[in-house]
């Protein structure tokens, strides 16, 4: 029983080498005791880093195959984590979530729902990238999409009827007639304007979660869906993004899901947080999705107080 971390500790699809630091910075900043001393018993199970560093891996044939090998081996361990713990997977770059996923869905046996809440809809394939960074292929490699180098990790191919995006605002044409095609959900940051995220959220998560509420669902958290003001430290900020404070009230309502299976934060690039603010940001949120109960009366009144939906 408890929460297990897994540092995923590559920035083997991203354009900056930054995140790869991120699970000893976030390790560091004491993230772990925080949680413990919340109540969530909490180890830090393994930092998993890349085993080549592949300096010469300019052509993208060689960085699929980087990023797909460092996703296999995240995947194998996720799949054979002890039965009873809950996985808190931290990054790197988002490309780790092909790992993170698959390997979840193989030690349920399913692929759960997927929350997938970014700033970018992360669903290029080779083909289609602009930018060549494989940090934005991920979710369409998990829904069997792109170089099989990616989409063959161990697992299974997760349901685009089960999978939502939350707060996207960057997106290239080709991943949005994708996702249009293939029957995923985008809340994009107009419709949380209008809408609030409470409501965005909660509907969201009755799409995730399925009807049987059953087969689990998971939430991964790309940090450069929060707003850049007050979360800078990431690789590609986007503008008028969520504010930390009303996605960690809404990552409250996890606390009651019983099905909530893993959840894994990524993209922090700590050489762009001097101060540590944003490292306190993700231990605030983990802490709300995961902490035990709710909040103190007086947390809950700062929170209520902050009046930022
Ligand atoms: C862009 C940006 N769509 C790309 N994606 C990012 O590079 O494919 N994802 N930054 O997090
Ligand atoms: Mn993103
Ligand atoms: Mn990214
Ligand atoms: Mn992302």
């Amino acid at each position: 029983e408890g929460l297990s971390i897994i540092g995923a500790a590559s920035a083997l699809g991203a354009p900056f080498p930054g995140n790869a630091d991120a699970p000893d910075a976030l390790q560091r900043s004491g993230l772990c005791e925080r949680l413990t001393n919340a109540g969530i018993h909490c180890v830090w199970s393994e930092t998993l880093r890349p085993l080549d560093l592949p300096e010469a891996a300019t052509d993208m044939d060689a960085r699929l195959r980087a990023n797909a090998a460092f996703a296999q081996r995240l995947s194998s361990h996720l799949a054979a984590l002890e039965a009873g713990r809950f996985p808190l997977v931290l990054g790197g770059d988002h490309a780790v979530a092909v790992g993170t996923w698959r390997g979840i869905g193989r030690r349920l046996g399913s692929a759960p729902g997927l929350l997938w809440i970014d700033a970018h809809l992360d669903s290029h394939t080779a083909d289609s990238t602009h930018s060549g960074n494989i940090h934005g292929m991920p979710l369409a490699a998990l829904l069997g999409l792109g170089h099989s180098s990616l989409t063959e990790v161990a697992g299974p191919r997760f349901d685009p009827s089960r999978v939502c995006i939350v707060g996207a605002r960057a997106w290239e044409p080709e991943e949005r007639t994708r996702l249009h095609q293939l029957g995923v959900r985008v809340f994009d940051i107009d419709q949380i304007h209008r809408r609030g995220l409470p409501t965005v959220f909660c509907e969201a998560l009755s799409i995730v979660r399925g009807s049987d509420g059953q087969s689990g669902f998971g939430v991964s958290i790309d940090l450069d869906a929060l707003d850049p003001a007050a979360i800078p430290a990431v690789s590609c900020p986007e503008p008028d993004g969520l504010d930390p404070q009303a996605l960690a009230d809404v990552l409250l309502t996890l606390r009651n899901c019983g099905d909530l299976v893993g959840l894994e934060i990524v993209e922090y690039r700590p050489d762009l947080d001097s101060g540590g603010q944003v490292a306190r940001w993700v231990a605030e949120l983990a802490q709300a999705a995961l902490g035990p109960g709710s909040y103190t009366l007086r947390e809950r009144e700062r929170h209520h107080g902050a009046g930022n939906y």
